[in-house]
């Protein structure tokens, strides 16, 4: 899905800012139809961001259920004769969406962009209102799944992940033109032959007859390097500038539909020329090997929640430069698109990972019986949730397959992997991906459950992503017996032969708790159990990444296991580096 932009033949209009706001605390909302003229009792919410920590509000924060938000916007005169759409960047985990009287979308999932066409709704210069009523609850039809048990005192949620249910309108709201005729999609798959790169592209239209597809690729000074016609076809770049990590040059490839002599749609997608492949125990960015160093995140800062937020986007990104950190995995759910962009010009490599997290009833939730379901029957994770999860995985391609930074999907975090019906439900979920994409490998985060020879689902993925916490969770505080224990499973996974991140490894850490000899929780255990760990992986060729368990400190929900949320960022929630940031800057500033 194509982002909103300004081009020649295109405008685009942020209804970002201050909305009205209402919990809909009896659920009584769409019967009441609350659409239908101004949302009575409300206050003001920003837009982007989670509702929950805004108010000091138990009952907002831990709110079940359905949320409205309304704003109005005016549309610009100069629209007259275009198509207007309405955009939400994502709302979470789903949505309907009114404007005016007249419902224009409802959309499943929190993490990827949904749009209406409104063009009959709107008149130019006038103005439209605009309601939304977004509900948080997740269920086994949802991605990520979760149930809503009746307690004696009211509902619960439970859900098997560990990071807080925030909701909200977490991204931006857009209202945009674009001609009748327009460019509805491009794709982009580059590649190299010696010094040439080759850009092959596709472009969709929608329209009438007698359209034609130009394309002209230009460099980052603007120059002309390739042009070609028709809707779909291969530009030559006879010494193409590649991108690579630590690079992320970028060409820009401008797309005209045009009718005789008349640009009727210009739309431009950046592009940066890079391949990616994986060969034996290694990923090849350009026929050379990488090696991942950085971290899984979370998008999660104190009062925003999820809400999208620019200035912890170039925070976040000059910390991983700050720590000499070349990549990161959009641990659990696919990350707002500004955050693409930025990784694409900053040539961050990206794992890109859908919100299927939590498949695992295995995983301790909380709530009345959080352990007493099977992770898939036909009451939980069932076909249904895998259509779900299929749709994710479409919307997330759709929406991220331009994306230089991106070099794999990541189709789940620590599902269920060591039973025949786990395997049942992924295969096609693989083979699903591959089809939608079949130039970046796939994988999915390998739980400590489901060791090697244990897991059932690792052999449909083309690279190891494996999360493990040997000093931590098992071992915990024995260093000497989790590095026998952690390098002999490591080394049983290199015998697959295939590539092997260690997507997750990690300590809580409270910052400023500090021992001599060191001890759980404290600073110096944080930086003797990575020491231990990158031991291990320095002794096991196949190991080609390394991403800390977390970047950040992060929300979760409450529980015996958890201080104020989890803590095993390397920086506090305010990111402040803790001593291991220290640690992890020397070894991997002196490795890049
Ligand atoms: C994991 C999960 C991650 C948790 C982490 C932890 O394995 O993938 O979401 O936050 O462990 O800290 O327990």
């Amino acid at each position: 899905m194509l982002r909103p932009l300004s081009t020649p033949t295109r405008d685009h209009r942020s209804l970002n800012g201050l909305w009205q706001f209402r919990l809909d605390t009896d659920g009584v909302g769409r019967d009441q139809q609350w659409w239908r003229g101004r949302l009575a009792r409300a206050r003001q919410m920003p837009v982007p961001a989670s509702y929950n920590d805004v108010l000091p509000d138990a009952a907002v924060r831990d709110h079940i259920g359905d949320v409205w938000y309304q704003t109005t916007v005016r549309v610009p005169r100069g629209w007259a004769d275009q198509r207007v759409v309405l955009r939400f960047d994502s709302a979470t985990h789903r949505a309907v969406v009114w404007l005016d009287e007249v419902q224009v979308a409802d959309h499943e999932g929190g993490y990827t962009p949904f749009e209406a066409d409104v063009t009959g709704y709107v008149v130019p210069g006038q103005e439209v209102r605009v309601t939304v009523v977004v509900n948080n609850v997740l269920t086994w039809q949802s991605i990520p799944p979760g149930v809503v048990e009746q307690a004696a005192s009211g509902p619960r949620q439970t859900y098997w992940h560990d990071f807080f249910n925030y909701a909200g309108i977490h991204r931006s709201v857009w209202l945009y033109s674009t001609p009748v005729d327009h460019v509805s999609d491009v794709t982009v798959v580059t590649g190299r032959e010696g010094s040439t790169g080759t850009v092959r592209y596709r472009v969709e239209a929608s329209g009438g007859s007698g359209l034609d597809v130009t394309a002209v690729l230009r460099d980052d000074d603007g120059a002309v390097v390739a042009r070609g016609l028709g809707a779909a076809g291969v530009l030559s770049v006879p010494d193409a500038r590649l991108w690579r990590p630590g690079e992320g040059y970028l060409y820009a490839l401008d797309v005209e539909l045009v009718r005789g002599a008349d640009v009727v749609d210009s739309y431009r997608v950046p592009v940066g020329i890079r391949t990616v492949e994986v060969r034996g125990t290694r990923l090849l960015i350009n026929g050379e090997p990488f090696h991942f160093r950085g971290f899984g995140k979370h998008e999660d800062s104190a009062v925003r929640g999820k809400g999208h937020d620019d200035v912890m986007l170039v925070h976040d990104f000059a910390l991983l430069d700050w720590i000499g950190a070349n990549s990161f995995r959009t641990s659990h759910y696919p990350y707002a698109e500004e955050v693409y962009e930025y990784a694409d010009r900053a040539g961050v490599v990206i794992i890109d990972e859908v919100a299927a997290v939590g498949l695992n009833t295995a995983l301790g939730g909380s709530g009345p019986r959080a352990g007493d379901y099977p992770t898939f029957s036909a009451a939980t994770v069932n076909e249904r949730t895998r259509e779900v999860h299929a749709q994710a995985i479409r919307e997330l391609v759709a929406r991220d397959k331009n994306h230089p930074s991106v070099v794999i999907w990541s189709i789940a975090n620590e599902p269920e992997s060591d039973t025949a019906a786990a395997r049942a439900y992924f295969e096609p979920l693989f083979a699903l991906t591959r089809e939608l994409d079949p130039t970046r490998p796939v994988g999915f985060a390998n739980v400590a459950l489901a060791p090697h020879g244990a897991c059932l689902v690792s052999e449909f993925a083309d690279i190891l992503m494996l999360n493990r916490y040997y000093g931590w969770y098992t071992n915990t505080g024995d260093l000497a017996e989790a590095e026998l224990a952690w390098r002999t499973e490591l080394e049983a996974w290199a015998t697959d032969g295939k590539p092997i991140i260690i997507t997750e490894y990690g300590a809580d850490t409270l910052a400023g708790l500090h021992s001599t000899a060191p001890q759980p929780w404290s600073e110096e255990y944080q930086v003797a159990y990575l020491e231990m760990n990158h031991r291990v992986f320095d002794s096991v060729d196949a190991v080609i990444g390394e991403h800390v368990w977390n970047f950040a400190d992060f929300a979760t929900r409450s529980g015996v296991m958890r201080v104020d949320g989890n803590k095993k960022g390397v920086f506090t929630r305010d990111r402040r580096p803790k001593s291991a940031a220290f640690l992890l800057r020397r070894r991997w500033r002196a490795q890049g």
